[in-house]
């Protein structure tokens, strides 16, 4: 037998795009013998013989000489396009596996089709594990966060390998634990996806308010930024916010302000939106994030409506002029921020708990903040501070309520309500610091104006209504016209 033949590989990665490579030299680099494939198998031996040249690395140009590489329970991971792909690989693994043999899916996959091959392999007696993998190439390279769902009795099996090629963080915890059953792993990954959509808006909107409101460079806003880095915003996000603004263009003018304000998206922030709607679960400010950027992809017609729309000037200049006032300004920028961050997370939250509920799955809220701390796009300080808080309540029923952050939103409140109350006199937009603030003043309501609303609703639809002086559960309808019926709607929600 030749010596490559009796080679028993640990794992196998099928997908040698950039997610595929990096992470299978992050695998090699820890010790882990890995067999790369490819559905075009050129690219097998391209990587071979260039980026993996000089490691352990196997290379299979079939997923039968693949598998036939692996030690058992086989372990096969796909980085491959989410959709079809996934499924036609599996497909094609099955002949070849063995009962408690294991399919891994990195990609980004829908958390429903994880549900669903989750049960699928599941009936043919294999294992199968959704895992979201986030911080993109550096992050699939250096150490990615990694959260992992679906048949619990393959953990044990995978645990070595993704907790040693995850990002740490506090010296060597490692930023990737069980997430739950079936496609938890993957619907964490999209409440993850849905928070970097509020986190970045929210950065936009402080940019634009020092930038258009302030009338601040590129280099001043890139030391308020650093300086934020080095506070309760400390983040990943912050950081290369702070260095994209000191980037200079070959002219040796700033390159952010040449970049079109245009800005794409992939779906994942939209299939977080979707599904906050299926489960009745307010996350405005994501879906502030979400329609913010459908709002900048409609740039020509904004160019025209700004010819025709009239409102006040942007300009804050009796601030900009008052160094003192600037500075407090600034300060309350920042404090809009920070609060309006809470709310965000507060909101993923209230998503993922009812998710659990809704799907059955056991979520571990700290442990997803501590995944969550290395290795992705939004991580930061702020994540020890949720991890601190279900840390000392498990049963915690909402972020707001916890004492620290209780603490942080009085302390930054006033700001963030110059803040938004400013902006809205001056026609800037903050649509995500504005909905954060909406929401809070909307939370911490005993009594809204829902009581006019469900009237409307029984007036035009005979929806019934409860009363305050009677035991809930109790519907009334009245007959508001003296011309309706008495029979009350079941069927007929809008
Ligand atoms: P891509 O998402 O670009 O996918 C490329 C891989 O998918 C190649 O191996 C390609 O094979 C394979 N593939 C395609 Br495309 N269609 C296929 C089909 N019908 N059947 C079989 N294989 C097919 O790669 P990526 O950017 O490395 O991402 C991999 C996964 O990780 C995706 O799900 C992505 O959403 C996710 N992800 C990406 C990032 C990132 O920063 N890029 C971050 C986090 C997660 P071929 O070579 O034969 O065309």
């Amino acid at each position: 037998m030749e010596p490559q033949q009796k080679l028993q590989a640990d794992i196998a990665l099928i997908g040698l795009a950039v997610m595929g490579q990096n992470l299978i030299l992050n695998m090699n680099d820890h010790g882990f013998t890995v067999v790369a494939y490819n559905r075009t198998a050129s690219k097998v031996d391209d990587f071979l013989n260039n980026e993996a040249k000089g490691t352990k690395i196997i290379g299979a140009h079939s997923v039968e000489e693949m598998v036939s590489k692996l030690k058992r329970p086989r372990r096969v991971m796909m980085l491959v396009k989410a959709g079809q792909a996934v499924d036609e690989f599996i497909e094609q693994l099955i002949p070849h596996l063995e009962p408690g043999d294991i399919i891994i899916d990195g990609g980004n996959s829908l958390f429903e089709d994880t549900n669903r091959r989750v049960k699928y392999c599941e009936s043919k007696g294999l294992l199968y594990v959704g895992t979201g993998v986030s911080g993109g190439e550096e992050g699939a390279r250096r150490g990615p966060s990694i959260m992992p769902g679906g048949s619990s009795e393959a953990w044990p099996y995978v645990k070595e390998i993704f907790q040693a090629v995850s990002a740490k963080v506090d010296g060597n915890v490692p930023c990737c634990d069980w997430v739950g059953e079936g496609g938890a792993g993957h619907y964490v990954k999209m409440i993850h996806n849905g928070i970097e959509y509020g986190d970045m808006q929210l950065i936009c909107e402080a940019y634009n308010i020092m930038k258009n409101g302030l009338g601040m460079s590129a280099d001043e806003m890139h030391d308020v930024f650093g300086e934020w880095n080095t506070g309760e915003l400390d983040s990943y996000l912050i950081e290369i916010t702070r260095d994209i603004l000191a980037k200079k263009d070959d002219d040796g003018l700033p390159l952010i302000d040449k970049i079109l304000d245009t800005a794409g998206q992939k779906g994942t922030g939209k299939w977080t939106v979707i599904n906050s709607q299926d489960l009745g679960i307010p996350i405005t400010l994501m879906a502030e994030a979400v329609y913010s950027r459908c709002v900048s992809a409609l740039k020509d017609e904004r160019v025209k409506a700004s010819k025709k729309l009239k409102g006040p000037r942007p300009t804050l200049s009796t601030i900009a002029n008052n160094p003192e006032k600037k500075k407090q300004f600034i300060n309350d920028i920042r404090d809009a921020l920070y609060a309006s961050k809470i709310v965000s997370y507060a909101q993923g939250y209230m998503l993922m708990r009812a998710a659990a509920k809704e799907y059955g799955w056991n979520l571990n809220y700290g442990g997803i903040a501590l995944m969550w701390r290395g290795g992705c796009i939004i991580r930061s300080r702020f994540l020890g501070k949720i991890k601190d808080a279900y840390d000392n309540n498990p049963k915690l029923s909402n972020l707001l309520l916890d004492d620290y952050f209780r603490a942080e939103i009085k302390r930054s409140q006033k700001g963030w309500r110059n803040i938004v109350a400013t902006s809205a006199k001056k026609g800037i937009p903050v649509p995500a610091f504005a909905t954060a603030l909406s929401f809070f003043d909307q939370y911490r309501s005993a009594v809204l104006p829902a009581n006019l609303l469900q009237a409307q609703r029984d007036y035009f639809g005979a929806h019934t209504y409860e009363r305050t002086d009677k035991p809930r559960g109790e519907f009334f309808h009245t007959n508001w016209t003296g011309h309706g019926g008495s029979t009350s709607s079941s069927t007929y929600n809008v």
